[in-house]
């Protein structure tokens, strides 16, 4: 049985908040050497033996790239007011400088005038991590040249898309292509060096802000942000130890990016610890970056709980554990979203990624996913939450619309609300999608009426009177 909907999860959304869901290109497009396309780094690492647990790649994927338009049917049918994805750089502009891929471009455009043309609102990211892999060849976000490539390819999707596309993200999550990509290696292109993943920071906080400019003064439409993962950082205990090494952590998720974003500075504790890592930045950089922003974007899956002296074990806690082992915390979320309104000068915030890996089977066409739909409903809740403390929240998409490339993780981390069948390309529906789905069609009936919708008589009755059941 799909869960009930609470009565009370739709009332504190204001009517023009933005429901939807996300997904990003490497991770469903497929169709990787197709109509022109480049390779990106992502195509280049997953060629290396053993950084990919199931030896897998982005080649086929969802098959987004030639299925994109019964996708889009498919968002319909769900009722969602947005659809966040991304653009591929390499279909684009193959080698990220020279000529442009006008198929890639055409790709793109049938996207965005399908999603107009039912209904839903195109948030378009410029850089989910498929950097095409000839600028890594110069050097790639380390090289500062890398910054001015990204402003051109800003520009020429602005120029193709931006009078009708409603939001455009910079970046989707810098932490994870600096820190993963570049410090630890495990994601592309796999680098391990702590300065080059500092400079590749800066970079590309410094490529943000300069797409800013660049794009306001070619007259862009399109609202501008930037979207970053954050988890509140909790110290495993009170010793002095655990304390200042949460501090520390909470500076290098957190701090290091919404203080040059918001405050024009990066945070001296992080930069006297980084010591002979700290970045180039050049004169001028820090005012840049800090270019005000029409909204923020925040990823969240957990919090994370840290300890000085030995890893923290997840299970410590007796909550639910996703199945990437990430522990799940909605109220983490509240509290995240509240600092930062607090600690920062934020515009409208969207939660622009929410959702879990789960373990899910397909059975006569169904998908009983219990947990995610928990997960989700929990998350919306904190959300409501924060709202009725005074954030400013915008809107929330779950993470993601379809199964896909989970990254390292290849294929067996499940994150859509509908099911994937690898070997079929068959989509179904998962219960957590009509939950959704029920969801979001009790959301709209309420934001058209100002009274709150009557309170019904049972949940479950709730529930199969949305469905139209
Ligand atoms: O799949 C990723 C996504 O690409 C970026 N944010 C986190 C998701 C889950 O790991």
């Amino acid at each position: 049985m799909i869960r009930p909907v609470p009565a009370d999860l739709t009332l504190n959304f204001p009517p023009d908040f933005v429901w939807g869901v996300a997904t990003s290109a490497f991770q469903i497009e497929g169709a990787a050497a197709e109509d022109g396309k480049g390779p990106s780094i992502w195509d280049d690492f997953c060629r290396v033996q053993g950084v990919i647990a199931d030896a897998s790649n982005g080649n086929i994927a969802c098959d987004h790239y030639h299925r994109w338009s019964d996708d889009l049917d498919l968002l319909a049918s769900l009722g969602v007011g947005a659809y966040r994805f991304s653009v591929s750089w390499p279909r684009v502009r193959p080698g990220g400088a020279g000529a442009w891929n006008p198929k890639g471009l055409d790709f793109y455009e049938r996207l965005v005038d399908g999603l107009l043309e039912r209904g839903i609102q195109p948030y378009l990211t410029l850089n989910h991590w498929d950097l095409p892999a000839e600028l890594q060849a110069t050097g790639g976000w380390g090289n500062r040249d890398t910054t001015q490539r990204f402003v051109e390819y800003a520009l020429g999707v602005d120029t193709r898309l931006g009078d009708r596309v409603k939001a455009i993200t910079t970046h989707n999550e810098p932490w994870v292509i600096a820190v993963l990509g570049h410090k630890r290696g495990v994601f592309a292109p796999g680098i391990k060096s702590r300065a080059v993943a500092m400079q590749v920071a800066h970079h590309l906080l410094l490529s943000h802000g300069m797409a800013l400019n660049a794009l306001r003064a070619q007259g862009c439409k399109a609202k501008l942000g930037i979207v970053l993962n954050l988890s509140p950082m909790h110290p495993a205990t009170t010793s002095a130890q655990d304390l200042a090494k949460t501090e520390l952590e909470d500076g290098l998720l957190l701090r290091w990016y919404l203080d040059p974003l918001f405050k024009g500075r990066y945070p001296t504790d992080v930069l006297e610890h980084l010591g002979p890592d700290v970045p180039l930045v050049q004169h001028g950089d820090m005012a840049t970056i800090a270019t005000p922003m029409d909204f923020l974007g925040i990823n969240y899956y957990s919090r994370s709980v840290v300890s000085a002296t030995r890893p923290w074990d997840v299970h410590q806690s007796g909550r639910e554990v996703t199945e990437m082992g990430w522990e799940v915390y909605p109220e983490g979320l509240t509290e995240l979203l509240l600092r930062v309104h607090h600690d920062y000068p934020v515009p409208p915030i969207y939660v622009t990624e929410n959702g879990g890996a789960f373990k899910d089977e397909c059975i006569n066409g169904r998908v009983h996913d219990p947990l995610r739909t928990d997960y989700i409903a929990r998350h919306i809740a904190a959300v409501a939450e924060a709202i009725r403390q005074g954030v400013p929240m915008a809107g929330y998409m779950v993470w993601s619309l379809l199964d896909n490339f989970e990254w390292a993780s290849g294929y067996a981390k499940r994150f859509g609300i509908v099911h994937v069948d690898y070997a079929t390309q068959r989509r179904t529906l998962k219960d957590s999608a009509l939950w959704y789905r029920t969801f979001l069609h009790h959301q709209s009936a309420q934001s058209m009426h100002s009274e709150p919708a009557p309170t019904p008589a049972s949940e479950t009755e709730w529930n199969t009177v949305a469905l139209g059941a």
